[in-house]
């Protein structure tokens, strides 16, 4: 090989791995992005009604149904409310009081919940209300409601 076709060698292996690279990104968020409660920890006592806010790092924010580049990199929020069991992750998530869908893109909301202990889990979804793969989902917390 002459210098001209190592080079030229390089240039394909380098686009290669640009394709390759580009293709396992999709809808997977980098492995630092995370979503979490601000203000909100494990054990709390709240009284109702009470508020959440909902933290994300290195994923953005945009309302459900974006799509085009960004819907690689924002989702929209999902709150679930004493969800025992995840759902199936391929597949949209249910909507209804347990699955609180954040459409708008809101970043917090006043919860009214019944006294005694209850889960919130934090789980983003995609413009089709998908969780992103990997999933970015929260640490289950319990709370108790006075
Ligand atoms: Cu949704």
């Amino acid at each position: 090989m002459n210098k001209q076709q190592i080079s030229s060698c390089c240039a394909s292996i380098a686009v290669l791995l640009l394709l390759l690279s580009g293709a396992a990104v999709g809808h997977t968020p980098p492995s630092h992005a995370r979503v979490y409660f601000i203000g909100l920890q494990d054990g709390a006592v709240v009284k109702s009604p009470f508020k959440v806010k909902f933290g994300i790092e290195g994923f953005g924010i945009t309302p459900a149904g974006t799509t085009a580049k960004i819907r690689h990199k924002a989702g929209h929020h999902h709150l679930l409310v004493d969800v025992e069991e995840l759902p199936d992750l391929d597949e949209p998530l249910p909507g209804n009081k347990r699955y609180l869908h954040f459409d708008e893109g809101e970043t917090e909301t006043m919860l009214d919940l019944p006294p005694g202990i209850h889960s919130l889990q934090l789980l983003l979804g995609d413009e089709n209300h998908e969780p992103q793969d990997p999933p970015l989902i929260s640490k289950k917390i319990n709370i108790t409601v006075e």
